[in-house]
């Protein structure tokens, strides 16, 4: 069976870095985002802080009025959610430029499945390539875990935070889990973990600890939850990423370190562009009627053509023969030095075998 390759991206403590670059002034501060602390004396929580604030014990969902207490002199601050919704939905953009097939599980945080890659090592590469695309584009930073299923990827990105990437190879999950907290597996909360305790008679489990009870010990001692654990516990999960409503495109970019007229080097970047969408629809059995070129020139001028098949089509060489024509297209209308190419398809369904 093909292996399976699952990025989790999160983005660092999201509200409170919208809100820093926002307003460079706050550079270095600590900066909590969430109801208004009232000198002390509002009611609410805090939404989240950044990384500053959380080193005075400062955390999400606390009472704002604690966070007040512990550090008063931090900047405290309201939740501008049409702001983060709109960073939101940028960054979930950016990361569909460079995978396909992703579930959002919040505003900050989607799972993406990077088994197209082929192995971890260009998994990692993407999830830094993807990374530093947010960064240059939002300026703000994300963290990565990656591993074969999404329970370990989410415990990976974790650790990796913040600005961080951490890879968690197949044979490697084991020790990966052995010396955590037994509350680090998700879904582990303290009321589990007090029942665990009574269980094994001992204070703070570790997931080594858990893995000696039998799976029918756990479904005894949690029902369903028990058995789920189980399988937590050695780094199990099957479960699959579910992407949120259809696919409606896939496109691939590249911007050049230079600005440059090459032909050459424009033609063969563009090709291993087109490959990177062929091989997504190959592995999806996705069809496309609509192809659409971009391409970005000197001094940031952009511009777009498309071109409308006949008929739907799921040909590789389809799509390799219209996209080179659009993009000569471009370079023979336009001679300034190019910046950025790119190429999307619109699908237009499954493709029948
Ligand atoms: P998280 O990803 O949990 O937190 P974070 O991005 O602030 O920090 P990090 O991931 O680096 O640990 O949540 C994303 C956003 O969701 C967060 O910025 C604010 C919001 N949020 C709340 O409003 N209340 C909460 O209790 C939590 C956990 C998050
Ligand atoms: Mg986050």
């Amino acid at each position: 069976m093909k292996q399976r390759i699952v990025l989790l991206l999160d983005m660092d403590a999201f509200f409170a870095m919208i809100e820093e670059r926002e307003n460079p002034r706050f550079k270095g501060r600590p900066v909590v985002v969430g109801a208004d602390p009232k000198e002390g004396k509002g009611r609410g929580v805090v939404s989240t802080c950044n990384y500053k604030a959380r080193e005075y014990g400062i955390h999400s969902a606390m009472p704002i009025s604690q966070a007040w207490r512990l550090c008063s002199q931090a900047v405290f601050l309201p939740v501008n959610g049409a702001l983060y919704s709109k960073v939101s939905d940028n960054i979930m953009e950016i990361i569909r430029n460079h995978a396909t097939i992703l579930e959002q599980v919040s505003q900050d945080e989607a799972y993406v499945d990077l088994s197209f890659t082929g192995s971890y090592i260009k998994a990692e590469k993407l999830a830094e390539r993807i990374r530093k695309d947010i960064f240059k584009k939002e300026q703000l930073t994300a963290s990565c875990g990656i591993a074969e299923n999404k329970m370990v990827a989410k415990m990976a990105c974790k650790k990796a935070k913040p600005n961080g990437v951490l890879v968690v190879e197949k044979d490697k999950i084991d020790q990966f889990l052995f010396l955590l907290k037994i509350q680090e597996i998700p879904g582990v909360g303290p009321k589990t973990a007090i029942v665990l305790e009574k269980f094994f008679k001992k204070r703070e489990l570790k997931v080594e600890d858990v893995k000696k009870a039998t799976r029918e010990e756990l479904i005894d001692l949690m029902g369903v939850a028990g058995d789920a654990l189980y399988d937590k516990v050695r780094g199990i999960d099957e479960t699959p990423i579910v992407v949120n409503g259809e696919i409606k495109s896939i496109g691939k970019e590249h911007t050049f370190a230079k600005d440059t007229r090459d032909s050459e080097e424009i033609f063969s970047v563009f090709y291993e562009l087109i490959l990177g969408i062929q091989k997504e629809l190959q592995e999806q059995e996705l069809s496309f009627k609509i192809i659409t070129v971009v391409c970005r020139f000197h001094g940031f001028e952009t511009h777009t053509k498309s071109k409308t098949l006949k008929k739907v089509s799921k040909e590789g060489k389809v799509l390799k023969k219209e996209s080179m024509r659009l993009l000569l297209r471009f370079l023979t209308e336009n001679l300034k030095p190019v910046r950025l190419i790119g190429v999307r398809i619109q699908v237009a369904g499954k493709s029948s075998k």
